[in-house]
């Protein structure tokens, strides 16, 4: 029996609650249950935590650069993604793995593990308080604009505040229910954003924000996607929006989001992902997709602009 199967259930015990309805094509491996994923993703997010809280040095330093020579890792992100591959291998032997730190695991099961070690490492390598453990299991191609979500929990570490989430079972923060959240009218929206690794892609963001903020409340540019969906999914903010999310920044956090009633999506009718990733509710969500798609959000950008 390997975690995220349920026991079955003495006689005359409690009825099992209700199971909640898989999108078409979507199916769980047997004795695999919704609940049981959403545990496992919640055990092994604060597991993660806890090992940065316990090891984090005084001074924190780069190991390696990735993407440009501002895209950090740290050995603490690999040793967090080392811990959530070996407990996955133990545990969901089964399944796929897609780390940020490490190479891609085949699985047989038809569920893959998105998981980002540390989301925000920027913040953890400056000791910004926003930065968090993010692991999510989906259905189907582990792309976002296609797959299906199935559980996830994101953990913030210096806090320990803990969103998770299952399909058809709502989102908590640390167990408990999170609360409706009703849509803002755009010039009232608080609005979360992030910028990328590259000095093109920051000039372009420059440029699009140039046309968001004059439209709305204030941004806010926290660092980390992952506790921005799930601040956006509790109404502590009211959209947000940002391009060259990685699957793993977003993976657990939109399931938090949409499980609280937000929708979370991409520009001219396609799916969230890497291109754009946009969250909200109600008219504010469609007038800032516009407002993204007027301003070419997703357009080209100029890599003369490096640094
Ligand atoms: C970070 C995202 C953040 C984005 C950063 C970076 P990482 O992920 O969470 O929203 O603005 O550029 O991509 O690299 O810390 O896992």
């Amino acid at each position: 029996m390997t975690s995220a199967t349920p026991a079955t259930p003495a006689p005359g015990s409690s009825p099992q609650p209700e199971r909640p309805a898989l999108p078409d094509g979507v199916t769980l491996p047997e004795g695999v249950t919704v609940a049981g994923l959403r545990a496992l993703a919640v055990s092994l997010a604060t597991a993660g935590g806890a090992l940065v809280r316990e090891r984090r040095p005084e001074r924190v330093t780069v190991a390696a650069t990735k993407s440009s020579d501002v895209d950090p890792v740290t050995a603490m992100d690999r040793a967090v993604e080392e811990m959530l591959r070996t407990r996955l291998a133990a545990e969901r032997p089964d399944d796929a793995i897609l780390g940020e730190e490490g190479d891609d695991v085949a699985g047989s099961s038809g569920l893959t593990w998105v998981v980002d070690p540390i989301d925000g490492t920027v913040n953890y390598l400056y000791g910004v308080a926003s930065y968090a453990v993010s692991v999510a299991v989906v259905a189907g191609p582990a792309d976002p604009a296609r797959w299906t979500v199935l559980a996830g929990c994101v953990h913030s570490v210096v806090d320990g505040r803990t969103w998770d989430a299952g399909l058809g079972e709502g989102a908590t923060r640390d167990g408990v229910p999170l609360r409706p959240v009703g849509p803002a009218p755009l010039g009232r929206s608080l609005v979360g954003t992030g910028f990328g690794y590259a000095a093109s892609r920051r000039a372009a963001q420059a440029r699009v924000l140039t046309e968001v903020l004059p439209q709305v409340r204030d941004i806010r540019r926290l660092g980390a996607a992952a506790i921005d969906l799930c601040l956006l999914a509790e109404g502590a903010l009211d959209l947000y929006y940002e391009r060259g999310l990685n699957p793993w920044d977003m993976a657990a956090g939109s399931l938090v989001a949409t499980e609280n009633g937000a929708r979370v999506t991409g520009l001219r009718g396609s799916g969230p992902g890497e291109g754009m990733t946009v969250a909200g509710r109600g008219e504010a969500l469609d007038e800032l997709v516009a407002l993204l798609e007027r301003a070419g959000a997703d357009g080209p950008e100029d890599t003369a602009a490096s640094r």
